[in-house]
């Protein structure tokens, strides 16, 4: 049953769970909240370590579905095996962001880009937790209709900032 994107906004509960690996990291993922936000998408922000803290880590994706959660966007630099750690322990489509936090990001997009069939991750640019952000709410618009409104809305003004030779 398609839940109208408005009600889910009043309702606030939480359908996005944004992870990452460290404090140092929360300057760029707040992008991802700020943008579901934007969106009228509640989400709720936690900082997780696939290394540092691994059994929280896995208790948290063992019990996202349960607790309502459709899609969880997971965040690391360096050596960045959240987002895999994460796929692992859930069945719900999990978004990864590699940070820049050593060689330029490149260490950390191979470690989140390149898992073994079976256990996906959709990994976005390095530092690109704005289209984290704008791949959940695609995906959460299959079953929440408005939100499709919503991206072309967004769409339509980012294109404000172009020229149209055919006007
Ligand atoms: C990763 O290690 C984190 O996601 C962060 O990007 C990086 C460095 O973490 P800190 O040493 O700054 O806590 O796990």
């Amino acid at each position: 049953m398609n839940q109208r994107a408005d009600e889910l906004k009043a309702s606030g509960k939480p359908i996005v769970g944004i992870l990452t690996g460290s404090p140092s990291d929360l300057e760029v993922v707040k992008k991802a909240q700020e943008t579901l936000t934007s969106l009228g998408i509640p989400s709720e922000l936690f900082v997780l370590s696939a290394h540092r803290t691994p059994d929280t880590t896995a208790r948290y994706c063992r019990e996202a579905e349960a607790r309502g959660l459709e899609v969880i966007i997971a965040c690391a630099g360096m050596a960045a095996h959240l987002a895999g750690a994460v796929a692992a322990q859930t069945f719900l489509p999990v978004i990864g962001v590699p940070l820049k936090a050593s060689l330029d990001g490149l260490d950390a997009l191979l470690a989140t880009v390149q898992m073994p069939p079976g256990v996906p991750v959709a990994t976005v640019g390095i530092d690109g937790s704005k289209n984290a952000a704008y791949l959940a709410a695609r995906i959460l618009a299959r079953k929440f209709p408005e939100l499709k409104a919503r991206l072309e809305a967004d769409l339509a003004e980012q294109q404000k900032r172009y020229d149209n030779p055919f006007a």
